[in-house]
């Protein structure tokens, strides 16, 4: 049996109570929480190993760097990346998006094409419009269908010898499809393209084995897999990486510099400029020893019985209409009731102390593609229960009584 009861103790935020009501935290493809363990992380790095990092001889700074490069092991054995060197820490999703899409500017030119997801958070739409306005390619989007699958017949048609990137999400943050991306690798490499997998939502659920996939960019973020924010990780195969300029200049991504030229330092710290997020990187790391521990195939059948159990009571309200109906998808209910302002419910939802995300959430394209303004979105995690969908199905009803 799923220990539950246990792991809800890790996580001191779920003992606490908004609006003096038991807080039921369902935010989590927003941002997931933080259990003690990696609280405790942070705590000791800070009283007891805080110093800069590949910098300095003297003890602390050796820690500091070790620690940091053990954290990037981690990360690599996780995602079963070749070398520790193609792991590039990051702030976050959106930094390893566009640290890939400046890299391109230089590799596309007008005549080129390349396709984006209509599913798409718009992290991994705009700096590939930006990088179109830039060098002249042409943007191709892969539609998508009522169910909030991937028409993938038409992406089939897209894909030509002009094609030069594919971006898709592992899965959809707004709706909790899972993309066939093995499928959609697979394709884009056939026809030379190559393609960046936006891991943002899939890293809290599943693990990515980037090698097994042979994808050439993985992104994810920290702070949605239990680790803390403002830190993830761009996975890009060696050869990618070698052959992409730097994206930022400065300190510690550099070999030599001189005013007539400077020469740039070997992977990873090409990537790299600046002091990073090193207390982030090595709490990214005891994150991943966390959600391992517990093993991610128990997570995803967790899960799973609460993405069925809170579909089927949900449904059960009249007017209530849910959006994202794959049957691959994840722990994400997006919904909207009949005539009601999805603002609204989550405003009165949160006077029970239950979080929810309301809006486009990022992916305004999705909402136009079902011309609504929004959905509210309930997202659950291995920490969630049963007893808190019921308390959200309780307070859905009162919501829609009250407003209608
Ligand atoms: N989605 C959500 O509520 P950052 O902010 O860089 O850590 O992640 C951006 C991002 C990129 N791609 C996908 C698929 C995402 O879901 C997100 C973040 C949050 O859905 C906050 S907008």
């Amino acid at each position: 049996m799923f220990p539950i009861h246990d792991i809800r103790k890790d996580f001191p935020i779920l003992h606490r109570e908004v609006n003096g009501k038991p807080l039921v935290y369902f935010d989590n493809a927003a941002t997931s929480q933080t259990p003690q363990q990696v609280i405790d992380v942070i705590v000791d790095y800070y009283s007891n190993h805080n110093a800069n990092i590949h910098r300095g001889v003297h003890t602390l700074s050796q820690e500091a760097t070790d620690l940091y490069e053990q954290a990037r092991q981690k990360i690599q054995n996780h995602f079963n990346a070749k070398h520790s060197h193609e792991i590039i820490l990051t702030s976050g999703t959106t930094h390893g998006i566009n640290l890939v899409a400046n890299g391109f500017s230089e590799l596309l030119t007008e005549g080129y094409e390349v396709i984006v997801s209509a599913l798409e958070h718009h992290s991994n739409i705009v700096p590939w419009q930006m990088l179109c306005e830039r060098t002249g390619a042409q943007l191709k989007v892969l539609p998508m269908l009522e169910d909030g699958t991937l028409d993938m017949v038409a992406y089939n048609k897209l894909l030509s010898e002009r094609t030069k990137l594919v971006f898709v999400n592992h899965i959809s943050n707004a709706l909790g499809t899972i993309n066939p991306i093995e499928t959609i690798i697979a394709k884009a490499h056939e026809v030379g393209a190559a393609i960046l997998v936006d891991g943002a939502q899939a890293c809290p659920h599943l693990v990515p084995d980037v090698q097994a996939l042979d994808v050439d960019f993985y992104v994810a973020s920290a702070h949605k897999m239990c680790g803390p924010t403002g830190v993830g990780m761009l996975y890009g195969k060696e050869s990618w990486l070698k052959q992409l300029p730097p994206y930022q200049g400065g300190g510690e991504m550099i070999s030599e510099v001189t005013f007539e030229k400077t020469t740039y330092a070997d992977l990873p710290h090409k990537f790299e400029a600046g002091t990073p997020n090193i207390c982030g990187g090595i709490a990214f790391g005891a994150a991943l020893d966390y959600m391992n521990a517990i093993g991610f195939e128990n997570i995803a059948a967790y899960e799973n019985e609460l993405l069925n159990y809170g579909t089927e009571q949900l449904l059960q309200i009249d007017g209530l209409k849910i959006y994202g109906t794959s049957q691959q998808k994840t722990s994400v209910i997006s919904f909207n009731l009949e005539g009601i302002h999805p603002y609204d419910i989550g405003t009165i939802l949160d006077k029970m102390g239950i979080a929810v995300r309301t809006g486009h959430h990022c992916a305004q394209p999705i909402m136009d593609f079902y011309n609504i303004p929004g959905t509210v979105r309930a997202s659950f995690a291995f920490y969630n229960t049963k007893a808190e969908i019921d308390a959200l199905v309780e307070g859905v009803k009162k919501a829609k009584m009250m407003l209608s």
